[in-house]
């Protein structure tokens, strides 16, 4: 298992080997994450969401500049879900990010995208930050675009989630609408140069007004310019204190691993498992002719389909 150790020394080609053999969702990657798990658990995950264009990656690529500054190494995951090529897609984070470039030591990043696997994508997304967590990064932001499902939970990853809009354009009414208020810790207002800023500050206040008194954490509001750099040391500040409220009150191991994420991967390896199977696919082709021709019912035929795996 020489690629384990090497890992686990930081060694940045053979992270990147085994995230391509995630990405490619190869049983191999599940078998080196085994040995890698008990390495992780030091990396603080930060989540950043929000529409399309908001400024998340120009807002990820000033916080690794206080990151670095700090000493902490920094791992970075773009996840698009709306699109089936990593890469290309994301050429604007790479334009944008491209100033970290000269520093691959310090800043390790990665895109992902579906691939033509929705289901897979926030387990895959998991999997990468073990890998980046066992070699050591010390802060690993992972990016995401959009609020649905596939977002939520990956964002769900994070021990700190941070919300981004933009001023105008009706944004943080949208936001509203998708239930995005719920997941965020932080909430950030980029392009504070903009015009708007107060009216979405105050709708903003008004919607987590609506819901705090159930919740222990009062989630803070900054207005950032990214582009100048502004907004963002106290933002950085807002996120310490995040950790530090999840650390006081013993919050943080749970956000690491819970029921949701270890149900998640047993309908993966269920799935697996019965469609690796010898009766796999073969055999369920055969079970939806006799359901097309209305021999069995659905129901009937995944229960039996369950019992012949041993399920
Ligand atoms: N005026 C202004 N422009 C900004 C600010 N932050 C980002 N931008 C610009 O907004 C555009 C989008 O920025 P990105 O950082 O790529 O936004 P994003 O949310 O990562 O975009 P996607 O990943 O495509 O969803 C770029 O042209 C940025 O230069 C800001 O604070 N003020
Ligand atoms: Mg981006």
């Amino acid at each position: 298992m020489e690629l384990v150790e090497k890992i686990l020394n930081g060694d940045i080609a053979s992270a990147a080997r085994l995230i391509t053999m995630i990405e490619n969702n190869r049983e191999d990657a599940a078998r080196i994450i085994k040995k890698i798990f008990y390495h992780t658990g030091n990396a603080y995950i930060i989540g950043v969401t929000g529409s399309p264009g908001v400024g998340k990656s120009s807002l990820v690529s000033d916080m690794i500049n206080v990151f670095r500054k700090r000493g902490d190494t920094v791992g970075v995951i773009a996840v698009d879900s709306s699109s089936p090529f990593s890469g290309g897609a994301l050429l604007g984070d790479r334009i944008r990010m491209q100033d970290h470039e000269v520093d691959p030591e310090g800043v390790f990043m990665r895109s992902m995208a579906t691939r033509g696997n929705l289901g897979g994508l926030s387990s895959a997304t998991r999997d990468v930050c073990y890998v980046m967590d066992a070699m050591g990064r010390d802060v690993i932001i992972i990016e995401t675009v959009g609020v649905g499902q596939v977002e939520l939970d990956i964002v769900n990853m994070a021990y700190t989630s941070i919300v981004v809009i933009a001023p105008g354009m009706g944004d943080s009414i949208q936001a509203i609408k998708a239930g995005i208020m719920e997941i965020g810790d932080i909430f950030v207002i980029n392009k504070a140069d903009h015009e708007g800023v107060d009216a979405a500050l105050s709708d903003m206040e008004y919607m987590l007004h609506i819901g705090a008194d159930k919740k222990e954490w009062h989630p803070e509001i900054f207005k950032t310019v990214a582009t100048e750099n502004k907004g963002i040391v106290e933002l950085v500040e807002g996120i310490d204190k995040h950790r530090k409220y999840l650390e006081d009150n013993g919050l943080k191991s749970k956000k690491f691993y819970s029921m949701e994420q270890l149900i998640d991967l047993i309908k993966k390896r269920i799935e697996k498992r019965i469609l690796d199977n010898k009766l796999g696919k073969d055999n369920i082709k055969k079970h939806i002719n006799s359901i097309l021709k209305k021999e069995i019912d659905p129901y009937t035929v995944a229960d039996m389909i369950l019992d012949d795996a041993g399920l």
